[in-house]
């Protein structure tokens, strides 16, 4: 029958490779010019304790300003113009908080305005109003967990201890820090502690940076707002419990790859990949132990903090964690993608964008690797966002896709593409930015094929996308087309797309080439 059909169309790949059994051995964890770990590794190697790094803060434009800084200042009284250390300022009103059992939406405001008096005016806290105000009987927890979230933001001093390098533009680089001292960093962000984050002028010393204090998430209350707040709220009430062990590590690497070393996609010999299509699930429920793509703003976690709520933000939501990249990840340029290897799903959910829905809490069952990070690895790749589809087709574009996807699959250095996991993917700009999917789904079967790499593709309810994307692999196997012919073909179909009037479907436009072409 019509399913005997379809399993054997999807299992006809051979099987999809996957974590924790295509995995490298890790070496001992260390410290080196380009990974910053911000536990102490000796305590790490010998004991297994995860220890804050001994060090310093600095106030310097490659770190992240932090709030505990004794540089960091904040002006006090509005006539004379006298200053007093932000910590201090800061840490009582946290203080004061984490001295009650519960707390109103109220209190929180009234703190966290306090060290923001610039943005007294500004900054509405209507959508938490609302939010504690009807939430159901059996959430009345929130009250007491504000004072819980500023208690475990008061000790950041006491959980990071040393200076967080900022990822910065043209650099590969990384991070790696406890979930005890993300959870510490995002109870800061949540009491919007955070210095030098909130002006949104252009020229800001932050502007190329996403934001991280979350008071965008307090203001303009909406049934997504609801949901969002519920899925952090979730997430705080669970590392404040004490029931609860946070006992791993998680990774941030920002990969650059210089221009020269692309590959010169017009030549390059491989065919393409082993695939799999489905239009059942989704990436992340489906795929588990595979790389997990993000369908990423530039801007890294998007509208996370404010109103977005696809892909990428759903991604964030259910494992909060993913937020904390925000506080050190500058905007991504063309060639460069954010791996995060370890994050923790807390939460579990329904629906998709206006019908999303938190659905309670996850139990995260993935086993951990050497350094104790769960094996959960997702790479933040940015589509383009083009405004009118026409725009897409120009190898100029199309180029800088197949390079972004390149370096998102691509295996870091000294990796040998055998032992890593496949690839778990889908409509990648093709939904908020405006991306055809056919077009999408080629680029990343090529810089799949050259970084050596099998595909599960989720066409994410699409049945028609998943026939036509089985059809259109099947053909390019069996003529043996290469990522270089393809290349060529895209380079032809460009020029038709920008002379004619009408728009000629891109899979039936290579169907027909290569027929006529086998024909000559
Ligand atoms: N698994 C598989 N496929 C999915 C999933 C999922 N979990 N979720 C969505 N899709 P979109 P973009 C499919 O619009 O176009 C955010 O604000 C679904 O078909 O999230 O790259 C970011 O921060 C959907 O239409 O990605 C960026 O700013 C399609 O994937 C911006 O959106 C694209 O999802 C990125 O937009």
């Amino acid at each position: 029958g019509a399913r005997g059909e379809e399993e054997k169309r999807s299992c006809c790949s051979q099987k999809l490779k996957k974590v924790p059994q295509c995995h490298v051995e890790l070496g001992q964890l260390s410290f080196s010019r380009t990974h910053n770990v911000l536990i102490d590794v000796n305590e790490f190697r010998h004991k297994r304790i995860l220890k804050p790094h001994s060090g310093r803060h600095v106030w310097h434009s490659d770190f992240v300003k932090m709030p505990c800084s004794p540089e960091s200042l904040i002006k006090t009284g509005r006539v004379t113009s006298s200053e007093q250390s932000r910590w201090k300022v800061v840490s009582k009103q946290l203080q004061s908080l984490a001295n009650k059992t519960t707390a109103s939406v109220g209190d929180v405001e009234k703190a966290i305005k306090k060290y923001n008096p610039k943005y007294e005016d500004q900054w509405s806290f209507d959508a938490l109003h609302t939010f504690v105000q009807k939430s159901p009987k059996e959430e009345k927890y929130y009250m007491s967990v504000f004072p819980k979230i500023a208690e475990l933001a008061s000790s950041l001093p006491h959980d990071i201890k040393k200076a967080i390098p900022l990822l910065k533009k043209g650099q590969t680089q990384s991070i790696t820090l406890s979930q005890r001292q993300i959870a510490c960093l995002l109870a800061n962000a949540f009491y919007c502690t955070f210095p030098h984050r909130n002006s949104p002028n252009p020229r800001a010393e932050y502007h190329n940076y996403p934001t991280i204090n979350f008071n965008s998430l307090f203001e303009k209350w909406s049934e997504r707002k609801r949901e969002k707040l519920r899925a952090l709220l979730h997430y705080f009430h669970t590392v404040t419990d004490p029931a609860t062990r946070l006992n791993g590590l998680v990774t941030f690497e920002r990969r650059y790859i210089r221009d020269k070393d692309m590959p010169y996609w017009g030549s390059c010999k491989e065919t393409v990949p082993k695939l799999h299509v489905t239009s059942a699930g989704c990436i992340e429920e489906q795929r588990a132990g595979m790389l997990q793509v993000d369908f990423a703003c530039n801007m890294i976690g998007g509208g996370v903090l404010g109103s977005g709520l696809v892909q990428e933000e759903i991604l964030f939501l259910m494992n909060p964690e993913l937020i904390v990249s925000r506080l050190f990840t500058e905007k991504l340029g063309d060639n460069e993608c954010l791996f995060i290897t370890g994050s923790q799903q807390f939460s579990q959910y329904s629906g998709y964008s206006d019908t999303f829905k938190w659905e309670g809490p996850h139990r995260d069952d993935f086993e951990r690797d050497e350094w104790q990070r769960l094996h959960r690895q997702i790479v933040a790749m940015d589509a383009l966002h083009f405004r009118h589809q026409r725009e897409q087709y120009n190898m100029k574009q199309v180029t800088r896709e197949l390079n972004k996807a390149y370096c998102g699959f691509k295996a870091g250095d000294n990796t040998y593409p055998d032992f890593l996991p496949d690839i778990a993917t889908g409509n990648w700009g093709c939904g908020a930015f405006n991306g055809d999917p056919k077009l999408k789904a080629l680029v990343q079967l090529m810089a799949a094929a050259r970084a050596k790499r099998g595909v599960s593709f989720f066409t994410f309810n699409n049945f028609i996308l998943e026939r036509e994307l089985q059809d259109m692999h099947h053909l390019l196997d069996t003529h043996r087309t290469t990522v270089g012919e393809l290349y060529e073909l895209l380079v032809d179909y460009c020029a038709v797309i920008q002379l004619a009037h009408t728009h000629a479907d891109l899979f039936d436009w290579i169907r027909n080439t290569l027929k006529h072409r086998s024909q000559l």
